[in-house]
């Protein structure tokens, strides 16, 4: 029987790397995120792929309701292996006396009330495989930054929640991993620069940033290590940048 991978926000960018990534290695896949055409494609395009089975839920990680509505959807023979709570976003990148308190609003309520609903509600299924928690944190999550503010902050709250659930988890036999990229080329900065592309794209010139696929492979590492051995957190960054305002540029 395939091992069973719990994505969220896999529509794009490093969760949807990471579902094709477990799928070419035989794990069946439930992946989720708001923007339900999207997931359907990424569904249709694995399941072309690879024999593995492809689960879709679409929910807004900010609403408990949905979130609990949508888990308890799944039969109750499921168990969950894997979770990997990488739905996430920044918005906006102002000064702290000059942000937009709505978007500072959406942050938090994404990154870490979305990741503590998303977590509680499938604890029940990772219980039964004492499985893997892995949580996307940041380098923001490590290191502030001028104008990163509310981002950091709630990157902050996802490191200090993984060390709490390493923890209490324990007795568990339940690994937790916080992996923490630094520059990742994906719609991140189109969301944070809420479309312009301009903008976007100057956040990755001049150097070469890491992909989707670099978090997805190092995701899969951490993910199917010997059953003894946990990678607590981990910090990635691409050669080029040295932590979070400090990039060596061409
Ligand atoms: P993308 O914007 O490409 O992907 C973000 C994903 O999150 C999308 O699938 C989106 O799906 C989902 N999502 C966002 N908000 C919600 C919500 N309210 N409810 C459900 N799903 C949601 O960005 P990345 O792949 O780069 O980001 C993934 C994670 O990695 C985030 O947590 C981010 O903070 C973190 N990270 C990213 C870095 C980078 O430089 N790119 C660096 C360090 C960490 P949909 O819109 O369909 O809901
Ligand atoms: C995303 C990386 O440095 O833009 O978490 O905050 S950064």
């Amino acid at each position: 029987m395939n091992k069973t991978i719990f994505i969220t926000g896999a529509t794009s960018g490093i969760g949807k790397a990471c579902a094709e990534k477990f799928a070419h290695n035989n794990f069946d896949i439930i992946i989720t995120g708001r923007r339900e055409a999207l997931l359907k494609s990424v569904k249709e395009e694995i399941e072309n792929k690879y024999k593995v089975q492809v689960t879709t839920l679409c929910f807004d990680v900010q609403n408990k309701e949905q979130v609990f509505n949508a888990i308890i959807t799944l039969p109750k023979d499921t168990s969950i292996d894997i979770l990997i709570n990488n739905a996430g976003l920044a918005l906006g990148r102002d000064a702290f006396d000059e942000a937009d308190i709505a978007d500072w609003e959406t942050m938090m309520n994404t990154n870490v009330n979305g990741l503590l609903y998303v977590s509680r509600a499938l604890l029940p299924f990772i219980k039964k495989t004492n499985g893997h928690i892995i949580n996307l944190g940041s380098i923001a999550g490590k290191e502030v930054y001028e104008n990163g503010n509310v981002y950091c902050a709630s990157k902050f709250a996802v490191d200090a929640i993984s060390q709490s659930m390493r923890i209490d988890l324990l007795k568990h036999n339940i690994k937790v991993t916080s992996v923490n990229p630094g520059a990742v080329e994906t719609e991140f900065s189109i969301v944070r620069f809420k479309g312009d592309k301009a903008k976007a794209e100057a956040a990755y010139k001049n150097y070469i940033p890491l992909t989707a696929n670099d978090i997805a492979d190092t995701i899969f590492y951490c993910a199917t290590l010997p059953s003894h051995v946990c990678i607590n957190d981990l910090t990635i960054t691409c050669l080029q940048q040295a932590n979070t305002s400090i990039f060596y540029k061409k």
